[in-house]
């Protein structure tokens, strides 16, 4: 189904939904002018792989290199702007909540575009780039970074002076148990549950979708491109969130 297009029978469903389920992928930022992890690493990081970079042993490996790598994202993500999808899902989000439903938004994204425009309750599956924290677990100091680059790779902690890491779940990192927990939940208590610009490749995040057939939800995918979930989705619109959100939100009578 093309983007032009909201199913009848899906704004039928999301009229009667009182719990709806979100799950975002890099591809609701990439109208922002954040790659996606599927687009190639640009500039000087297009000899590397995401999936090397984005690991213990990468950090460990190199601490400089990796800490670099994402104090550059964090500044870079700081000098975007939300984008009319992430526009979109608050006035989404109004519509459920102004008839008493639930709207739980599950991010994979790191970027925090969803809290800039407004969403409530994000839970963040994989952390976020400004969230900075000792490598050393018994320190753990941590802190949100706003301002511009660090002046030295990897930053020290100022307590006990170990390297500094990135407040993300890196590959073969566990996801914060409790933040999980909430995700699954909301997803198995959901009427309907939206899975927007991800290739449902990373897991447990891809898992999500599986849980709705406890209560017999339905789901739509949005994605200009076929998805590893793509078969399991009830609707599959083919289209850009930043494009195909405004229509909806607009369809099921969501406010400005
Ligand atoms: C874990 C933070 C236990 C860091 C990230 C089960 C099966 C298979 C593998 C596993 C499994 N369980 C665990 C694994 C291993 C692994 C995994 O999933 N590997 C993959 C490669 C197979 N998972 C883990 O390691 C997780 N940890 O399970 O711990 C454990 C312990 C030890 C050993 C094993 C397991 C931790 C995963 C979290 C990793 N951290 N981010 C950072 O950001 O640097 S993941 C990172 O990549 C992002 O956060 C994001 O989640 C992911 C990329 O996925 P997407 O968001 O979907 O983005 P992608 O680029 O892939 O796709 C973009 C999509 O957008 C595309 O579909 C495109 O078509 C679309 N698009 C483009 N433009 C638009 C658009 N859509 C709409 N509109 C547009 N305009
Ligand atoms: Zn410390």
């Amino acid at each position: 189904m093309n983007d032009t297009q909201i199913p009848a029978e899906l704004i039928h469903t999301w009229r009667r939904a009182d719990f709806v389920a979100v799950l975002t992928g890099a591809g609701v930022s990439a109208e922002s002018g954040i790659p996606t992890f599927r687009d190639a690493l640009t500039g000087m990081w297009a000899k590397f792989d995401a999936l090397q970079l984005a690991t213990v042993d990468g950090f460990k490996k190199n601490p400089e290199l990796v800490t670099r790598w994402y104090d550059e994202r964090r500044v870079a993500c700081a000098a975007r702007e939300p984008n009319a999808g992430h526009h979109a899902l608050v006035r989404l989000q109004d519509e459920v909540e102004a008839r008493g439903g639930t709207f739980v938004l599950i991010t994979q994204n790191v970027d925090r575009l969803h809290q800039r425009a407004g969403s409530r309750g994000v839970i963040e599956l994989h952390g976020a780039l400004n969230v900075w924290r000792c490598s050393n677990g018994k320190c753990g100091r941590q802190r949100e970074e706003t301002g511009g680059p660090f002046g030295q790779y990897p930053p020290l902690c100022e307590a006990c002076g170990n390297p500094r890491r990135p407040g993300v779940v890196w590959f073969q990192e566990n996801l914060d148990p409790a933040t999980l927990l909430a995700a699954q939940q909301a997803a198995a208590a959901s009427r309907l549950f939206l899975s927007l610009g991800t290739s449902s490749l990373i897991h447990p995040a891809a898992g999500l979708v599986d849980l709705i057939r406890f209560n017999g939800g339905k789901s739509l995918e949005i994605n200009p491109e076929a998805t590893a979930n793509s078969g399991a989705m009830t609707w599959v619109i083919r289209g850009k969130t930043g494009e195909v959100l405004p229509r909806l939100a607009d369809a099921v009578g969501a406010g400005n």
